[in-house]
């Protein structure tokens, strides 16, 4: 039988930064409730043991959730935004850069950058996601965030 290699849903130490973008700040602000939640559940208190960092938009995400992992600082990054499509082909744009650039950013300091951005076509999608009908993805990230740092330790990272 193979030894299995997994992170565990518990307190990993360290900090915690959340990069959060203000466009559609009706909706971040619940991802980041959210996010704050699964933390506290844990054990980890966010007044003590996470940043906050804003940026404008969710295209700004990447630059600073990267520096935000080579500091050294965080045991994870959690992004968190909101694309809505509405009317404009910007959304495709800024979707696609968010979602290459958070990978890239864990892939290039090795420190998991967790991708709690939404890419809806409507308001109404995003709310839902938000905190009402289909969950909160903030919450969704920041246990994400917790397995992923727990995983990395057990690794060895
Ligand atoms: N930024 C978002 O976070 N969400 C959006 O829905 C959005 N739309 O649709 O335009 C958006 N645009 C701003 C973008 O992220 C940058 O802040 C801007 O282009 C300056 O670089």
């Amino acid at each position: 039988m193979a030894k299995v290699v997994e992170g565990q849903l518990v307190d990993p130490g360290g900090r915690f930064a959340i990069v959060a973008s203000r466009f559609n700040d009706f909706i971040v602000g619940r991802l980041i409730e959210g996010c704050e939640d699964a933390l506290r559940r844990h054990g980890i208190q966010p007044d003590e043991r996470v940043d906050l960092i804003w940026v404008p938009g969710a295209f700004e995400i990447p630059l600073v959730s990267q520096r935000a992992a080579a500091s050294g600082k965080y045991a994870a990054v959690i992004s968190l935004g909101a694309v809505i499509r509405g009317s404009t082909p910007h959304f495709d744009y800024v979707a696609a850069e968010v979602s290459k650039g958070v990978a890239h950013a864990s892939l290039n300091t090795g420190v998991p950058v967790i991708f709690g951005v939404l890419t809806t076509d409507t308001v109404e999608q995003a709310v839902d996601r938000a905190g009402t009908k289909s969950g909160n993805k903030g919450f969704d990230a920041g246990i994400t965030a917790l397995e992923m740092a727990s995983l990395m330790q057990v690794m060895g990272a």
